[in-house]
């Protein structure tokens, strides 16, 4: 979002889904969808069935590859070399979009000087990607009527992550493939709401519809609206608090949903952190390993089968979510136990009966979400931002004003971002010669806390994927136990031979912490513009320790 934001000024992504239908190329990048977002993969298969190439960049060649015209597979932390050679081929070949850069867009000149070093060859030694697939790549999207770029985690979890989003927004910069009906730019969410807690101001520099947290004005308007003075700087994000837990200069923490014992990167050192806090409260449906280390536990209701409200999903789109469940226990709405700590706390104003009170106060104070009453949200079956007015109609794509026939309508140009590559932080060397990058597998979720809480006979539990190859050279048999070591920690885990991977790169995920806990090898190395740690870039080695058991066959 903080690509985007630099970019555009609106952290969102700028299609909606049905676009990607009616769009004739789509590349995914670094985003396995069909595992983590098969409702989108499903309008993804829809648009190859009506014509759409699919271009995957991937290190694995993953199950969205499947469905790909080409998959790219290239080194871990390699994308700006990748992204730089596209954008120099696509400037070579006289394919960009003159019209669109001379008259919507800033900063040309010095990307093109920045990418003039990116010949096919010197990326192909670089990203490991071969020259050919590079250039065919390059010519699909410059020469598309219509190209949509999708990322997630690949290109997010690095310790430039913010500037590999920045390079492939150049991309679409360079052809002109924004603010325009099925071209687009397009950052897949996790949560299912991570995208309307942003658009509720739960980052540490933006009130609710991302107005600003320095503009005066706006500060005021919620300073009445709320009874309170909102102090006038940035607050920290998450990476910036544990460092001020270390410095013990934040000594209380309240989480709500989150498992940052499991979840965050070189997990023994933050669980460390949250040791040495004078208190914590956390608030969750589940008795996580986070919750086992707070001085209070508040249960809560699943906010999405027990309780009333709203969600946002990627494509900006708010919807209505409906009470099914009653809550077991004492367990209680997340917004009642936050409204009854206000009054504790000496609010007793905050006064709200029903979820749809919230929402009304949030449309009379965030523009985007003015014209979105409960009524027109069931009505319309969810609407999208920005929604100003009870008579907006779906605004479907962003940035259309980037195209404005008169130069004074078009608003702010775009600035292209001339970003310098640099390789993974955690170095591959004699003693970890093995890439370890992490992620997900369809049948588990996160830190396993909601899918491990039920028996389910797709899940296989945790392994280490290697690359045969690899694992051969290394005196390792698929099923052998190994010991995986990085220079934060050591596990164990069974292998398993994945062919999809390139030579070099293991996989594993952090669905199964409570065997096999993979964030004990992960590096905290984090972006500094986003807080995003290199989840996907450590350096390991593996060891094997025992032989396979071979499973008893029946009648021995
Ligand atoms: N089934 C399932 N679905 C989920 C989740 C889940 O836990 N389970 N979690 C949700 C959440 S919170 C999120 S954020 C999303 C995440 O969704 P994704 O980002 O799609 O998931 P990941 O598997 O973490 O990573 C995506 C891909 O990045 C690739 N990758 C690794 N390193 C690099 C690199 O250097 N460059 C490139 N180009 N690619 C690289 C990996 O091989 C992987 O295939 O999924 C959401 N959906
Ligand atoms: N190694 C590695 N580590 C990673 C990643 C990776 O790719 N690799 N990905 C990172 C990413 S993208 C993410 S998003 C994080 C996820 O990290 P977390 O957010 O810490 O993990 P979750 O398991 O999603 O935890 C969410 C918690 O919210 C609780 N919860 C669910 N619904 C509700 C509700 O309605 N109310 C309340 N109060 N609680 C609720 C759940 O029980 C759960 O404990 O992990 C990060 N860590
Ligand atoms: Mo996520």
């Amino acid at each position: 979002m903080v690509g985007l934001a630099t970019v555009f000024g609106a952290g969102g992504g700028t299609s909606s889904y049905r676009e990607i239908e009616d769009t004739d190329v789509i590349v995914l990048w670094g985003s396995n969808a069909r595992v983590a977002h098969p409702i989108f993969f499903h309008h993804v298969l829809t648009g190859i069935r009506k014509g759409a190439k699919l271009f995957v960049v991937d290190p694995r060649r993953t199950e969205s590859a499947r469905w790909a015209d080409r998959w790219l597979g290239l080194h871990v932390g390699s994308d700006i070399a990748l992204a730089h050679a596209i954008g120099r081929e696509i400037i070579a070949a006289g394919l960009h979009n003159r019209a669109f850069v001379e008259g919507s867009t800033t900063g040309f000149d010095d990307y093109r000087a920045a990418v003039e070093p990116w010949t096919l060859e010197h990326a192909e030694a670089v990203t490991g990607v071969p020259a050919d697939a590079i250039r065919e790549l390059a010519h699909a999207f410059a020469l598309a009527d219509r190209a949509q770029m999708c990322w997630t985690l690949g290109i997010t979890e690095h310790h430039n992550g913010v500037d590999n989003v920045l390079s492939l927004i150049n991309l679409n910069l360079l052809c002109g493939h924004v603010g325009r009906y099925a071209a687009g730019i397009n950052p897949l969410r996790g949560q299912n709401n991570v995208q309307g807690g942003g658009d509720m101001g739960a980052i540490p520099n933006k009130l609710p519809g991302f107005q600003d947290i320095l503009d005066d004005a706006a500060r005021h308007k919620f300073d009445t609206a709320w009874n309170c003075t909102i102090p006038a700087h940035h607050g920290w994000h998450l990476t910036q608090m544990f460092e001020a837990m270390e410095r013990n200069e934040l000594r209380a923490l309240y989480v709500i949903g989150e498992n940052p014992a499991q979840s965050e990167a070189d997990s023994g050192h933050a669980i460390h952190i949250l040791e040495g806090l004078e208190h914590m409260v956390v608030q969750d449906i589940f008795m996580t390993r986070t919750a086992q280390l707070a001085d209070v536990v508040l249960p809560a209701t699943a906010a999405w089968c027990e309780t009333e409200g709203t969600v946002t999903n990627s494509e900006r789109r708010v919807q209505r979510i409906r009470k099914a469940l009653d809550p077991p226990g004492d367990a209680r709405d997340d917004a009642a136990i936050i409204i009854d700590l206000a009054h504790r706390l000496g609010h007793p104003e905050w006064s709200y009966p029903d979820a749809e009170s919230i929402w009304n106060e949030l449309r009379s104070l965030s523009p985007m979400h003015t014209g979105m009453s409960y009524q027109r949200l069931a009505d319309l079956g969810g609407i999208q931002w920005p929604c100003p007015s009870n008579d907006t109609l779906e605004p479907s794509y962003l940035h259309g004003r980037l195209w404005a026939e008169d130069p004074a309508d078009r608003g702010r140009r775009a600035p292209f971002s001339p970003v310098p590559w640099a390789g993974p932080v955690d170095q591959i060397t004699a003693e970890f010669p093995i890439r370890l990058t992490t992620g997900r597998r369809l049948d588990s979720y996160n830190t396993g806390v909601q899918t491990g809480a039920i028996a389910s006979p797709m899940r296989q539990g945790e392994t280490l994927d290697l690359n045969p190859d690899d694992a051969m050279r290394l005196g390792i048999d698929d099923g052998d136990m190994v010991r995986i070591t990085s220079r934060r920690g050591s596990i164990e885990a069974p292998a398993r031979f994945d062919a999809h991977l390139r030579p070099g790169l293991a996989f594993m995920t952090f669905h199964f912490p409570d065997e096999i806990d993979v964030n004990v090898l992960t590096i905290e190395a984090n972006d500094p513009k986003s807080g995003t740690a290199e989840f996907k870039a450590s350096a390991i080695r593996v060891d094997k320790i025992m032989s396979r058991v071979p499973s008893p066959v029946a009648g021995t």
